[in-house]
Order: C-alpha cells, then sequence, then structure tokens
C-alpha cells in the first residue's frame, strides 16, 4: 500500500493523482463527517463533503479514466424521515449542514452516471460502528466511558438527546458491502442497514450493564450536544442489497455493543498492565 498527498479540495492535484494512477476502483469516503460539527462549520463542510465528490468526479472525466466509483452516501440524507422503513426510493430531507452536502453529493454521483456512463454508485449506510469509530461519535464516545468508569478514570459521561432512534451495524461487514457494489457492471444505488432501530438508552442500557454498572448513576445531560435540528428515527430496509447483491448483516445490536464494549475495556487494562509493570522496581 502506497498513501499519496492529496485534499478533497484541491482538483489540480486531484486530476494529477487519478491520472497517474489509473485506478480500477474508487471507494470515495472522505468528508467532514461528523453531524454536530457541520452546524458550526457548515461552508468547509458543504466543500469538502459536497464539492469534494464532484471534484473527484471531474477528475475521473479530466483524467480520461474509466475508474468504477462508490460515493458515501449516508442516512442522514434521510433526515425528517418521510417513510419508515427508509429503502432507495425514500424522499431525502436532510437536517443538518453534513446532511445537505451529502444529498448534493448522492445526486452529483447520479447525475455522472446518467451524463457520462460512468460506473457510479452510492451506498446509503446506516450507521456502521467498531471499535475503530472515532472517540466523538455517540456509540464510542458511551463504551470508552463505560471501560474508563469501570476502571475508576471517570465519574461522568456527558450526553445530548438520548431518544434518538438509530439502525447501528457492524462497519467491516459494510465495507464487504461497499466492495460489493463496486463488482456490479452498472451503478446503481443500496441502502444498507439492519432494519432494527434503537435509542441512545437502549445502547446505554446493554453497555453499563455489560459491566454491571447502572448508567443513571453517571450519564448527565450536555446541552453543547444537543442539534439545532436532530434526526429522531433511522430505520433502513436492506431488501435490494439482500437480493442483488447478497448482501446480509450478521452482527446485530446486542453483539455489536458487546464488541465494543468488551473491546474498550480490554483495550485500558492492557494500558493499566503496561502502567503496572512501568512501576515495578
Ligand atoms: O453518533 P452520532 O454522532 O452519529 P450520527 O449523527 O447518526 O451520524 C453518523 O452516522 C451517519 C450515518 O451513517 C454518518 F453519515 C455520519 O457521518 C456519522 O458517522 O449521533 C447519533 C445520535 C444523534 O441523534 C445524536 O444527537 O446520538 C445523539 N447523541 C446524544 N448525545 C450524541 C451525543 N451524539 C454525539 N456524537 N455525541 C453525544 O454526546
Amino acid at each position: 500500500m502506497f498513501l499519496h498527498y492529496g485534499d478533497l479540495s484541491d482538483s489540480v492535484n486531484l486530476v494529477k493523482l487519478l491520472y497517474e494512477l489509473k485506478l480500477d476502483e474508487i471507494y470515495h469516503l472522505g468528508a467532514q463527517s461528523h453531524v454536530r460539527v457541520s452546524f458550526d462549520i457548515p461552508e468547509y463542510t458543504a466543500d469538502v463533503t459536497g464539492l469534494g465528490t464532484i471534484r473527484i468526479l471531474e477528475a475521473i472525466r479530466e483524467a480520461g479514466i474509466r475508474s468504477k466509483f462508490y460515493q458515501a452516501s449516508s442516512s442522514e440524507m434521510f433526515g425528517k424521515v418521510q417513510e419508515v422503513p427508509q429503502t432507495e426510493v425514500t424522499p431525502f430531507w436532510p437536517r443538518s449542514p453534513y446532511g445537505v452536502a451529502k444529498v448534493f453529493a448522492y445526486w452529483a454521483t447520479v447525475n455522472y452516471r446518467e451524463s457520462y456512463g460512468l460506473c457510479a454508485s452510492n451506498g446509503i449506510l446506516f450507521n456502521h460502528e467498531s471499535p475503530r469509530r472515532g472517540e466523538t461519535f455517540v456509540t464510542r464516545k458511551i463504551t470508552r466511558a463505560v471501560a474508563a468508569i469501570k476502571h475508576g478514570l471517570q465519574k461522568e459521561l456527558f450526553l445530548g438527546n438520548l431518544e434518538a432512534r438509530r439502525d447501528w451495524g457492524y462497519a467491516p461487514e459494510y465495507v464487504e458491502g461497499m466492495w460489493r457494489i463496486l463488482q456490479q457492471d452498472e451503478g446503481d444505488d443500496f441502502v444498507m442497514a439492519t432494519n432494527e432501530t434503537h435509542t441512545i438508552r437502549e445502547f446505554l442500557d446493554l453497555a453499563f450493564g455489560r459491566v454491571d454498572l447502572d448508567w443513571k448513576e453517571y450519564v448527565k445531560h450536555g446541552v453543547r450536544y444537543e442539534r439545532p435540528a436532530e434526526v429522531d428515527l433511522l430505520i433502513g430496509n436492506p431488501e435490494k442489497a439482500k437480493r442483488v447483491l447478497a448482501w446480509e448483516p450478521k452482527v446485530l445490536f446486542p453483539e455489536l455493543v458487546q464488541i465494543m464494549v468488551d473491546a474498550d475495556m480490554e483495550a485500558l487494562s492492557r494500558r493499566d498492565a503496561k502502567e503496572h509493570l512501568g512501576r515495578l522496581p
């Protein structure tokens, strides 16, 4: 593997890179991807998450190559949901600058497919989590806190809205799904989801319960984590992905929470052991 320098805001560099590399497949996962943060930096989010996508599509065209293109579209595009569960034909109603930018990128992908015959596809992925999830997203924020509280390193956890519902799946399975999408001969759009939805409260119950703690003793309300507009309910129907790609999520909610809590507990135990060894005479 080789890492090249590049930036989604630099189109000249993107054209040069794509011309030199002549890639078979491009998985475009780059973005300012934090929904709450997008309210603080909306213009930057629109530039990188929205325009960044059209810069890559245009770079493929300019470079005269036929790379297959995957766009990381998001369930956040459904926002104030117009249908339950959401499918590939559910209308979008984004509720954040991030969601708005992703809708732009979604349609740019469809447009380049229709205008120039690119094999360009949207994976509309619902929340996908793992022990490698960024620490400011709610699942990992919770599982890290569980481990820290259990190890006596943290006393409380500040969270925003606990009533929101999300369709949470296991990220490695979704990455395989992305690959399956690009193995198709034609570009298309697919929802990837578990068809289950759970509140943040339910996540807290399972995560703290895993280490025999009661979250109500530790979780406090942090108003700064509330969003100006919230996405209350997400639940996706992955029927098309099952039928066309033979893709199906296997790790469901309780197992996902376990995997994440156990990984953070293990990481802290290793750290404790290291510090303990460091203190030995
Ligand atoms: O974990 P979150 O920040 O994820 P969100 O907003 O659903 O977006 C993630 O999933 C999308 C779909 O795949 C991606 F497109 C996007 O890039 C990102 O990966 O928040 C989940 C829910 C929200 O309703 C939020 O209001 O948790 C609620 N929440 C409550 N307290 C919190 C907190 N979220 C965060 N990040 N931090 C809190 O303290």
